[in-house]
């Protein structure tokens, strides 16, 4: 095999890897919450069966508010839980529940329900 023979194939093998990347790789972005009237930046989260946007992107410095509203009535969703910030509240159903947080620094935190099964992150910038 000659050296331009293997460029070909390894450049045939990286336009298939950066296509496979471009499906099926993770999703880049998420929700970013919106400064509202008040300078809390605000998302709705939907609880029901997973929260939905499970990645929200907010800027550091700045405090957050995410408005849960939980559709569902099964127990495993009836809390949320914010490890890194201390913080934890219950979800009843159909009420909205506002939890607020300040980030402080940039960096990932994630939430769980209680028994860890839904997952999201929440992602400072
Ligand atoms: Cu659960």
């Amino acid at each position: 095999m000659t050296l331009d023979k293997i460029i070909v194939i390894l450049i045939g093998l990286s336009l298939i890897a950066g296509i496979a990347w471009f499906f099926w790789g993770p999703r880049a972005g998420g929700f970013r919450a919106p400064l509202t009237s008040g300078g809390y930046q605000e998302a709705m989260v939907l609880v029901k069966g997973g929260y939905t946007p499970d990645v929200i992107v907010v800027q550091h410095g700045r405090p957050v508010r995410l408005n849960f509203r939980r559709d569902e009535s099964a127990a495993c969703s009836e809390m949320v839980v914010f490890g890194d910030f201390g913080k934890s509240a219950r979800l009843p159903e159909g009420e909205i529940v506002a939890i607020e947080l300040m980030p402080e620094k940039p960096g990932e935190h994630t939430f769980t329900c209680q028994m860890g099964m839904f997952r999201g992150r929440l992602v400072v910038e």
